[in-house]
């Protein structure tokens, strides 16, 4: 037997800000719920979609926009760093496109939700896709007034993912495991890793994908309610 591996973790009251941290995810609900309001308003259907820098999220919305395009008018914000690269393909697609670039932050908030909401013309619009930043940690405590949270792993991330990152797995309504066209190749089990993601999450809805064949979108739209 191997020795067991040494954990250290943060004693109560070691992690700094952590009042702080109270205070700001207090904020960012009354927002979120202002947000959820404004939306259920204008009988917007809003979707968070998280996950992973290059799970897929971008090429999951542009083929959700394909789908759905005909029947929904749809608007996408796209949350990044800095640039502005995943916009410009959505806008491609036709959608009304809004990037909203953190600085230096790894997730959305719903302060920033709000600031776009107010720039776009919300009769205009029945689903609003917002990508959020690529980050496996940080967006799981910010909700940003959507109806749903959808997670977004690939199995190129191997077979670990939902183990080493439960809570946002716990916030997600659907899991989409996108990319099941690599599995052979990454030698990972999707029906294992289904199973390890509905044992964190037993309420979330899951579904297969590969956005290379497009299999399974039309299954997210379904379990998102839109089809
Ligand atoms: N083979 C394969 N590649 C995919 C699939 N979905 C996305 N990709 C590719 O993965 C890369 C990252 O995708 P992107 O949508 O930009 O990821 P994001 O960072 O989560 O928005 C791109 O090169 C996509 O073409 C898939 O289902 N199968
Ligand atoms: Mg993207």
């Amino acid at each position: 037997m191997p020795d067991e591996v040494e954990v250290i973790v943060p004693d109560k009251g070691e992690v700094f800000d952590i009042e702080l941290e109270e205070d700001l995810l207090e904020a960012n609900r009354r927002i979120a719920e202002e947000n959820k309001q404004l939306l259920e308003k204008h009988r917007i259907r809003a979707v968070d979609v998280m996950g992973s820098v290059g799970s897929g999220k971008t090429t999951l919305i542009e083929k959700l926009i394909e789908l759905l395009k005909d029947k929904y008018r749809i608007a996408v914000f796209g949350g990044d760093v800095t640039t502005t690269i995943d916009a410009e393909r959505i806008k491609k697609r036709g959608a009304k496109t809004l990037q909203i670039n953190t600085g230096k932050e790894c997730h959305l908030d719903a302060n920033l939700v709000r600031k776009a909401l107010s720039k776009i013309d919300l009769n205009e619009i029945d689903v609003l896709f917002i990508e959020n930043v690529g980050n496996l940690i940080c967006p799981a405590e910010f909700p940003l007034g959507t109806d749903s949270r959808v997670v977004v792993i690939s199995v190129t991330e191997g077979p670990y993912t939902p183990l080493k990152h439960p809570y946002i797995f716990m916030e997600a309504d659907v899991v989409v495991i996108n990319k099941i066209d690599l599995a052979d190749a990454m030698n990972v089990n999707v029906d294992e890793l289904e199973a390890k993601i509905k044992k964190i999450s037993p309420s979330a809805a899951v579904v297969k994908t590969s956005c290379k064949t497009d299999y399974g979108i039309d299954m997210v739209a379904k379990a998102l309610g839109l089809l």
